[in-house]
């Protein structure tokens, strides 16, 4: 069976192809008891962009899931003495997995069945023998949708930038990174300064404005592979891979200049706000935590000490 071209499909695959080219490509688990069909359909996956991990035996499942960490799974249905719909239900009792997609792929064509593995904790179920179009969209736009999905829930909303969370878990990647290569990188908190009062006299919405254009100032002035975060209301955490700890305090004092020179507007009266920086060396601590309370604490010296700048 042939899929029907509608437009928005189209416009996924397109996303999608340019997701591909970036590398970043949705990742999906195949687990199939036939190796012929698994190596088949890992194929067509592989050729449409995709990163796939066959798994011949269901016993594997749990230990694959979390190295691998699929967008989506596909599942045969009967697999030997394990059965695709117990390992699906089984699967949505994790908190962790309850929201993977799960694709039977079966060919068990009768409905009532497929009824029952859709409420085992199934997502959809596609009947084999399936064609290798419609398999590759199949998956390639649902990959799509669970990463903007991933994507949305870990921003924050007002800035877009990553919440507090995926932010820590960030540093904690990079302090593993940095320590295992030996390489310098930076990571520094930063603080709006007298921010009650910008609130106060300007109102929450301007603030909230100035939250936003300070977002903006990082996300021109860091590089791409830096990673910002939103912290918690006015105070934003930075991790610099690879910078030297001079290179970072230029830089970073460079955003606090920045910041001081916007002109902000509000209830008819011009105004203009500072920041406070907090930074240290993340590989210089044992753990990614050791790091940001340094940073931290660095902060609440930057604070006591005049703000309106970066201190290590
Ligand atoms: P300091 O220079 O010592 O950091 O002073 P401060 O006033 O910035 O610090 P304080 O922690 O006392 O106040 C932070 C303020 O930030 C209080 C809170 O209302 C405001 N705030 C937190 N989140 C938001 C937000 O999302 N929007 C707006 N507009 N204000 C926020
Ligand atoms: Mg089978
Ligand atoms: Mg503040
Ligand atoms: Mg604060």
């Amino acid at each position: 069976c042939e899929p029907v071209d509608i437009p928005v499909l189209a416009d996924y695959m397109e996303r999608l192809i340019t997701e591909r080219d970036e590398g970043r490509s949705g990742r999906v688990m195949i687990v199939d008891d036939d190796p012929e069909l698994l190596e088949h359909y890992g194929l067509v996956l592989e050729n449409g962009g995709m990163e796939v991990r066959r798994v011949n035996n269901p016993a594997q499942i749990l230990s694959v899931l979390s190295e691998f960490r699929p967008d989506i799974m596909l599942m045969d249905v009967q697999m030997g003495q394990f059965s695709g719909l117990n390992l699906a239900r089984m699967l949505r009792f994790d908190p962790e997995w309850l929201g993977l997609p799960i694709i039977y792929l079966s060919s068990e064509e009768d409905r009532e069945f497929q009824v029952e593995a859709l409420s085992q904790g199934g997502d959809d179920f596609l009947t084999k023998p399936v064609s290798d179009r419609f398999l590759l969209r199949a998956v390639a736009v649902r990959c799509y949708r669970a990463r903007q999905r991933d994507k949305l829930a870990s921003r924050d909303s007002l800035t877009g930038l990553l919440k507090h969370s995926l932010a820590k878990s960030e540093i904690h990647k990079e302090h593993a990174r940095c320590t295992r290569l030996g390489q310098t990188s930076v990571v520094a908190m930063l603080d709006l300064d007298h921010f009650k009062q910008v609130n106060d006299r300007y109102g929450h919405r301007t603030g909230d404005l100035v939250i936003k254009g300070l977002a903006n100032l990082l996300r021109h002035r860091l590089r791409k592979s830096d990673m910002i975060g939103r912290y918690g209301g006015e105070e934003f955490v930075v991790a610099l891979p690879d910078c030297s700890v001079e290179d970072a305090q230029r830089v970073l004092q460079s955003v606090c200049d920045h910041m001081s020179g916007i002109v902000f507007s509000g209830g008819g009266r011009e105004f203009s706000v500072t920041l406070s920086v907090g930074m240290a060396p993340l590989g210089d601590f044992r753990t990614s935590d050791d790091a940001l309370e340094a940073a931290d604490q660095a902060l609440y010296r930057r604070k006591q000490s005049g703000r309106n700048g970066v201190t290590v």
